[in-house]
């Protein structure tokens, strides 16, 4: 299969895809965008929205990392990223779902705060990145970049003061999915690969590591993706932290 992703350097779903991908045995090759330049590169190359992941694969454009799931298991049903059994496939769907639709954008929009407080860390963020211009110049220029995506997702301080507010109920629910056997069982599956690098990409952030790493969701992200690039040193205000560290205290 001759397959592309485009992605952009510490994208989470853009890493789930890349997982899913390994796990189904498929070699491709990765290019890797400026975050929101990457918007225009996307509708330039054909596919219909701005946004990565997005998959080339044999020729078909496929985007978005749930849409992606479903064509790889249509293209090569082995090994399966669904589970046979109708009713474990609803439980994987709704959970993949879940880890799409609520928990990718509050990590997003709490990234992006931080980067707009200080962007030094973002070298880190870009190792092995190949954007195509030496690493420190593109550090280096982020400013309106950086602005841009604030705006783009909204990343203001109210919205993620209640991000991290809503936090550890979001980390509880995959708790709870572990514990029902829909994430991290004897066969990873679509919902583990879509989760679990939400999480990896928020432990980068020194500030909810700890909420994260001592829970069966941190066993999860270790399994499925112990490693990715990028370490944000604390950034966040204790005050808008003090919700999580209570709910890590009381579990
Ligand atoms: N929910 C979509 C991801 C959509 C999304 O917001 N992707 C981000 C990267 S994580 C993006 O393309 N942002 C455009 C930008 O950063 O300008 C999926 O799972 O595929």
């Amino acid at each position: 299969m001759n397959a592309r992703v485009y992605t952009i350097p510490g994208s989470h779903p853009g890493e789930a895809v890349q997982l899913m991908l390994r796990h189904k045995g498929i070699a491709y090759k990765r290019t890797d965008l400026f975050p929101a330049i990457s918007r225009v590169i996307v509708r330039g190359l054909g596919f219909p929205g701005p946004t990565v992941p997005a998959l080339k694969i044999d020729g078909r454009r496929v985007q978005g990392s749930r849409e992606i799931s479903r064509e790889l298991d249509r293209l090569q049903p082995e090994p399966p990223l669904f589970p046979a059994d109708s009713e474990r496939r609803v439980a994987v769907e709704d959970a993949e779902r879940f880890g799409e639709e609520e928990l990718q954008h509050p990590i997003r929009q709490i990234i992006w705060w931080a980067f707009q407080q200080d962007s030094s860390p973002l070298r880190s963020y870009s190792e092995g990145a190949r954007l195509g211009i030496p690493i420190g110049l593109a550090v280096r220029t982020a400013a309106p970049i950086i602005a841009l995506e604030k705006r783009i997702n909204t990343a203001t301080d109210e919205n993620v003061r209640a991000d991290l507010a809503a936090l550890g109920d979001l980390l509880q629910r995959v708790d709870d999915l572990i514990a029902a056997g829909t994430l991290n069982g004897e066969k990873l599956n679509a919902a583990d690969f879509q989760i679990a690098p939400s999480l990896r990409l928020a432990m980068t952030l020194e500030d909810l590591r700890p909420a994260i790493e001592a829970r069966p969701a941190g066993q999860l992200v270790e399994r499925v993706q112990p490693r990715i690039a990028g370490d944000f040193p604390p950034i966040l205000p204790a005050a808008w932290l003090e919700p999580l560290r209570s709910a890590a205290a009381t579990t």
